[in-house]
């Protein structure tokens, strides 16, 4: 009889740890190779939107995952794809995704456009009643099909300010431009001094900016190194306004040889009304060597009290469920 009750102590207990163990998100939050997540919270859900990581004339398509708590992921598959949005060929890369007047706006990269006059790609826009699509294409062209500043119309980022102005930073081949959108997305408002385009390159820049406000200060965050490569990792600056200037402070996210290599190309999120910061970023599993195997990961984000970023530890563990109430 005793021995009996033991053994269903024994097995509460483990069902108990079991239980606590199922609270934690794990690293990766979803399975597939999924890289360049941008991570939003749309009313009390959190949304990842990455890029399909997958050789380029495979990548016609973005899946999207919704979570209520950050440790139960739903796929939403192809929010959009190349049959939706007509001159994407392939490389549907690193989604943008914002919400105005009652729209969701997907931004991407498409085509990896090399020569302007040769080539059409680069920044387009998708729109949809919900977040997680159909997207259609928004404007049945890209939004920036140009290269300005020697920058690549890849890797754009939608940053509203508090004014309610909308900015997009963008840019790889190691050039960052911003620009003001205009009121319906359509095209762009040039700054004071004229400008449209306007480049902002930080010190080691090479690609996936990322911009959020934090007590009144602009943090430019990027990415540094090569995509394929073990040392990819993200660093950041802090300006006081969104043009900058934007001053290189330190690298926050890059490998740990015990976890994961090639951290990078990320985004942040900050459940609303705390100061309780995410980082959702890519990496690539020990051992793995292809270039599109990466996972999308989250780990927490603290600041110092100068409000400079303290180096995030990656985790294969992940973080707690947190709802938003
Ligand atoms: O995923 C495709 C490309 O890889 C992105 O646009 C780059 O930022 C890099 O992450």
């Amino acid at each position: 009889m005793l021995k009996r009750i033991l053994i269903l102590l024994l097995l509460a207990h483990c069902g108990v740890a079991f239980a606590q163990e199922k609270e934690k998100s794990g690293n990766p939050i979803f399975p597939g190779w999924y890289a360049d997540p941008e991570a939003k919270i749309f009313g009390n859900t959190y949304w990842v939107y990455p890029t399909y990581s997958a050789k380029y004339n495979e990548q016609v398509f973005m899946d999207a995952f919704s979570s209520t708590d950050l440790v139960h992921w739903t796929k939403h598959p192809h929010v959009i794809d190349s049959s939706m949005v007509k001159w994407v060929k392939r490389a549907m890369w690193a989604p943008a995704v914002t919400k105005k007047d009652g729209k969701y706006y997907l931004f991407f990269g498409a085509n990896d456009i090399h020569d302007d006059q040769k080539e059409i790609g680069g920044i387009g826009v998708g729109v949809s009643d919900n977040p997680a699509g159909p997207f259609k294409d928004y404007l049945g062209k890209p939004l920036v099909g140009k290269i300005y500043n020697k920058a690549q119309p890849i890797d754009q980022f939608v940053f509203k300010d508090d004014d309610g102005k909308y900015y997009m930073i963008y840019g790889g081949w190691g050039e960052c431009n911003i620009v003001q959108l205009n009121n319906d997305f359509t095209g762009f408002v040039p700054f004071k001094d004229g400008e449209t385009f306007k480049k902002i390159t930080p010190k080691d820049y090479v690609e996936g900016p990322v911009m959020f406000k934090r007590k009144g200060k602009y943090y430019l965050m990027w990415s540094e190194g090569g995509w394929t490569g073990p040392d990819y990792r993200v660093a950041y600056a802090i300006g006081d306004s969104p043009i900058g200037p934007f001053k290189r402070i330190a690298t926050i996210l890059k490998q740990d040889m015990a976890v994961a290599t090639g951290a990078g190309h990320h985004s942040v999120i900050n459940i609303p009304h705390t100061d309780e910061w995410y980082i959702v970023y890519h990496r690539r599993p020990l051992g793995e060597t292809d270039g599109n195997h990466r996972v999308t990961c989250i780990d927490k984000m603290y600041f110092d009290a100068d409000g400079t970023i303290k180096p995030v530890k990656i985790t294969v563990e992940g973080v707690s469920a947190r709802t938003i109430k």
